[in-house]
């Protein structure tokens, strides 16, 4: 059984993945309205990937026998100046769940709620693949700087990332 503390964390937690995706799928818009198609597209399958994220908290909530509530989530930003700038905000926003993620891991541990120390598990080890993902573009994107022809191969790249999504 799940305690209150543990059950309101979670659910914050599911929050926070509702507005990740949010967050990237308003990003995409701002790709696709400058024709940054392969962006756009990778950004779109991100959304989808943190809505599972947000279902499988959901539903471990629920066959844990506590309630998962939707809560109010915050909208996105969606003016940006450049593709770098999404990415940083990217890298940044994943930062932020895997200290969230870190924190949850901690809360379970410390109140010998182990069955939910071994469920965050998975998220763990997604957050340290997210991370490396959005540095990984970010770097890229950081050394083209302006390059027309450099951000070109870089849609390109993430086009064919969001296959493998
Ligand atoms: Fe991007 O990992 Fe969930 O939020």
């Amino acid at each position: 059984m799940l305690s209150k503390t543990m059950i309101d964390k979670l659910n914050e937690q599911i929050n926070l993945e509702f507005f990740s995706s949010n967050l990237y799928l308003q990003m995409s818009a701002w790709c696709e309205d400058k024709g940054f198609e392969g962006a756009a597209e990778f950004l779109r399958a991100h959304a989808d990937e943190e809505m599972q994220h947000m279902r499988r908290l959901f539903t471990y909530v629920s066959e844990a026998g506590g309630l998962p509530l939707i809560g109010q989530i915050e909208a996105p930003e969606h003016r940006f100046d450049s593709l770098a700038e999404i990415f940083a905000k990217t890298y940044e926003h994943e930062q932020l769940v895997t200290r969230s993620i870190n924190d949850l891991a901690h809360t379970a541990f410390s109140t010998q709620d182990y069955s939910t120390f071994n469920f965050l598990q998975w998220y763990v080890a997604e957050q340290h693949e997210e991370e490396k993902l959005f540095k990984s573009v970010l770097d890229k994107l950081t050394l083209v700087g302006d390059s027309g022809q450099g951000l070109y191969m870089i849609d390109k790249e993430l086009a064919e990332l969001a296959q493998q999504e």
